[in-house]
């Protein structure tokens, strides 16, 4: 037990340390380009990028604090905002020395973030209960038609408005599952109050949070007052989104893992 408890100590320690060193030298190979003070885009970028650090190691080392079956939530969680970190430093530089869109690293970022996060759904259910894989399978689908038909249109493979649909038709087919399929059943039925306030949190980002990057695409291809004000906008737009939607979402996890945890120690005591 106590050997245990150091392992995982030790782990997660080395874990953020090694996160740390490698956030550190990326940071300082991007340093060579120069941020303008009124560039509130590039600026955006920076912020997000320390902010997404921070978390990560907030979150690797808030493993301890809680118990074995809520540790996997909480590394995807870390894993989910330091993936995004590094994105962020690759994105930074391209916005600062170019002032064009990063449309490749966010498309990658997003195709490893996004079903990592949709996996969170899968976990905290697991977590309580036995879950059939299907619902891990479709919430997959939805997510990779939903950023294949966005990407399709921003890299300009596709007319913009049909891929917007195809990526529109992908959200919704997530939606679904979330509020109306398996998933949501099994946690009306099986889930304790704190993991159903936290499914109605998380789903709620899902629908409201995500709706963001729509809005952003939308902003940043069909109103074009001019291309300079489309680009400031899709990205400054993207990158709040990502706020809410990796670093809260990853709270709202930490959230409910440690009431559980603690709620389960008191009973054991008693
Ligand atoms: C951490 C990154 C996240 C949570 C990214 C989420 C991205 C989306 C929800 C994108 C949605 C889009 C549509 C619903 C329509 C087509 C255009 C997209 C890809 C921006």
């Amino acid at each position: 037990m106590l050997l245990n408890h150091f392992f995982s100590k030790t782990v997660a320690s080395l874990i953020s340390g090694l996160a740390l060193c490698f956030v550190a030298t990326h940071a300082s190979a991007a340093s060579s380009a120069t941020l303008r003070p009124d560039d509130f885009v590039g600026i955006s970028f920076w912020l997000i990028s320390m902010a997404l650090v921070a978390s990560t190691v907030f979150f690797f080392l808030e493993r301890d604090r809680v118990s074995a079956k809520w540790k996997t939530s909480l590394t995807v969680s870390g894993l989910v905002t330091l993936v995004a970190a590094v994105h962020y430093f690759y994105m930074r530089e391209v916005w600062v020395t170019t002032g064009s869109t990063p449309t490749v690293f966010r498309y990658i970022d997003w195709l490893i973030t996004v079903p990592l996060l949709m996996i969170e759904f899968y976990l905290i259910l697991s977590a309580i209960t036995k879950v059939p894989v299907g619902i891990f399978w479709r919430l997959m689908i939805g997510t990779l038609v939903m950023l294949i038909g966005g990407y399709l249109g921003e890299a300009a493979y596709m007319p913009v408005l049909p891929a917007f649909i195809i990526g529109m038709a992908g959200w919704a087919f997530i939606l679904y599952e979330i509020f109306m399929g398996q998933a949501s059943k099994i946690n009306a039925q099986s889930a304790p109050p704190s993991v159903q306030s936290a499914f109605n949190t998380m789903r709620l980002i899902v629908t409201f949070g995500w709706a963001i990057y729509p809005i952003g695409y939308f902003f940043g291809y069909f109103t074009g007052s001019s291309p300079a004000n489309s680009v400031n906008a899709l990205n400054i737009i993207y990158n709040l989104a990502d706020v809410l939607n990796k670093i809260a979402f990853g709270l709202i996890i930490w959230t409910v893992a440690v009431n559980e945890s603690e709620s389960m120690a008191k009973k054991q005591a008693q």
